[in-house]
């Protein structure tokens, strides 16, 4: 990796990094820097996603056998609770865009901060409020229900912390609605002077969309959580139906978030492969407007199809035929993305460096996923394998084979960026097959073992599904190994790595135009951008690394 001097650069910054402008604790709680605020993000991120694993290691632990004699039925509920409502809530939905949106953003744009800095530092202050009021719930005592809160179960017989636990989640999603807004705003109104919208990169695009998501359904959780917090404490009848009220009518406001949560989740990483495949491909993205067009269909459709959740509930089988329908047009836009992906990847000059590894490694399992989520669409396979391990299977392919591959190829991508360091290639790529390998190796028996007829949130299980279950228990502590190894060699790095230049991919895209790490102002004077992003072969065959497409004001001057 080296840094290759591009004509017509932007003028170097002559402030001081971000990282190196101010060191006190201060500095750091009272910030208004979106890239100061990127890191508090993925330090409280971090922080989620291992206690999540600690938990969920325990429960693999206990299933090795098929007596469930390592935990007792309760505390495997409580177990599996916290880690569903950990990695959902506090790792997945606030991950991409919280780290590399706020980062990245106004970087990508030619901005020099995100439209309401002050806004976005509260953002922060809400999700870690709302995590340690869920944490407290999850550790004084624990709950029971499930990630999904299910009424009546929550509001009436569940004796746990349902109330604390749930108001966490609630203040968690006013972080996630004004980060929406801010993204929002920060895109329409400070974009640099020629980034039009056809213009924008893709990440940006994804962002975008996702917090069109964001601020349109998260408010629907927020008064489904109010609504369950009601009953349960003030025994109002809402969802009760021994006093009138209806249980399906949470389900159907909690899959109304909870569907397109599911694309809050996955467009941000959708954004960041994008970005990571046309690198290190050197070649523009195949289809750029059905790209963007493909993301904006899934963020509208996604609204529409929650009721393929509510099969098995007893709604009407009319209701249930529309959503099956829908739920197969919304993968077209899906599909689209994986053969556009493939389609740039195609006579392009691949390099397998480590981010490149993890996004090809989301691809497959992204695919995987989502196939798998036609069967899911498909009402009577649906009824054979709901709420067997076959789901488990299938939304783990999607958001830790998919989401979390993506975090990490966008880690390892923009990390040079962010840090100023590089980090030892070997490790990265070995740790980045390692990954692979443990969650196939984890995730694959559990569809198997599912279509078999293993309900999910089960701990004690007939020994004839022994085998699945110990190859399943034994990926999930090679993933664990896999997962400790990127703290561990990114570390190193921040004291030992070599330093990195602007541009240490030779990468298009305004983020590499200033220095690594930036300064707190972003850019030395304002970007002028005349052309569109990934400039990488215009040809369409020979690459020609690093084409510069920016000129800056200064330029002219
Ligand atoms: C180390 C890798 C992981 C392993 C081994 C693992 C394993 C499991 C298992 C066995 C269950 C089923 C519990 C049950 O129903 O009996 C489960 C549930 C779940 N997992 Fe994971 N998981 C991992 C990572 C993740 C990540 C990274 C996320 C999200 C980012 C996630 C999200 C969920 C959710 C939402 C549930 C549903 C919980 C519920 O049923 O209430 N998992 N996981
Ligand atoms: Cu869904």
């Amino acid at each position: 990796m080296t840094d290759v001097a591009i004509s017509g650069e932007l003028p170097l910054p002559r402030e001081p990094s971000y990282l190196a402008a101010g060191h006190t604790v201060a500095s750091w709680l009272a910030t208004t820097d979106h890239k100061r605020i990127a890191i508090l993000y993925a330090a409280t991120i971090t922080f989620f996603f291992f206690l999540g694993g600690i938990a969920i290691s325990l429960v693999r632990l206990d299933l090795f056998t098929p007596a469930g004699d390592l935990l007792s039925d309760d505390t495997y509920n409580k177990l599996f609770t916290f880690h569903g409502v950990i990695m959902v809530w506090f790792f997945m939905v606030p991950s991409i865009p919280g780290t590399f949106g706020n980062f990245l953003l106004p970087l990508m744009i030619g901005a020099r901060d995100v439209a309401f800095p002050r806004l976005n530092l509260f953002s922060w202050y809400l999700i870690v409020t709302g995590g340690a009021c869920t944490l407290y719930a999850l550790i004084a005592g624990g709950v029971d229900t499930g990630w999904t809160f299910y009424t009546p179960f929550s509001t009436m017989f569940s004796n746990t912390h349902v109330i604390a636990a749930a108001l966490g989640v609630f203040i968690a999603g006013f972080s996630s609605i004004a980060t929406g807004v801010n993204f929002i705003a920060t895109t329409h109104m400070l974009r640099a002077p020629g980034m039009t919208w056809f213009r924008l990169p893709l990440f940006v695009w994804a962002i975008y969309a996702t917090s069109l998501v964001m601020v349109l359904a998260t408010p629907v959780l927020a008064v489904t959580l109010l609504l369950v917090i009601a009953e349960r404490w003030l025994h109002l009848p809402i969802f009760n139906p021994d006093f009138g009220g209806d249980p399906l009518l949470f389900q159907h406001l909690f899959w109304f978030y909870s569907h397109p949560a599911v694309y809050i989740m996955v467009l941000p990483a959708m954004g960041v492969i994008s970005e990571v495949i046309t690198c290190f491909a050197r070649r523009r993205v195949f289809g750029y407007d059905f790209m963007v067009y493909a993301m904006v269909g899934i963020a509208v459709i996604g609204f529409f199809v929650w009721g393929h959740h509510m099969f098995v509930s007893g709604q009407s089988p009319y209701a249930s035929l529309v959503f099956s329908f829908l739920s197969f047009i919304v993968a077209v836009p899906s599909a689209i993305k994986v053969f556009n992906w493939t389609a740039t990847l195609y006579r392009g000059q691949i390099s397998f460096d480590a981010p490149m590894l993890y996004a090809l490694g989301f691809l497959g399992l992204f695919t995987i996923g989502g196939l798998t989520g036609l069967f899911l669409a498909s009402i009577p396979v649906d009824v054979h394998v709901t709420d067997t391990t076959f789901v488990v299977a299938h939304f783990h392919y999607i958001m830790v084979g998919g989401t979390v591959s993506a975090f990490f190829a966008g880690l390892h991508y923009w990390w040079p960026k962010i840090t100023g360091r590089l980090y030892p290639d070997v490790w990265a790529r070995f740790a980045a097959i390692l990954m692979f390998f443990g969650f196939n190796f984890t995730f694959f028996p559990q569809f198997i073992v599912g279509y078999l007829g293993m309900p999910r949130r089960y701990h004690v299980y007939p020994p004839e599904f022994q085998l699945y279950n110990v190859l399943s228990s034994a990926g999930a502590f090679v993933l664990a190994a896999a997962y400790l190894l990127p703290p561990l060699y990114l570390t190193w790095s921040l004291i030992w790595g070599a330093r990195a230049g602007r541009n240490p991919w030779n990468a298009t895209g305004l983020e590499w135009k200033t220095s690594s790490p930036p300064s707190r102002e972003n850019f030395a004077a304002t970007p002028h951008v005349e052309e569109g992003p990934y400039r990488y072969h215009p040809e369409g065959f020979a690459p020609e690394h690093g084409e510069d497409n920016y000129r800056t004001e200064g330029d002219r001057a």
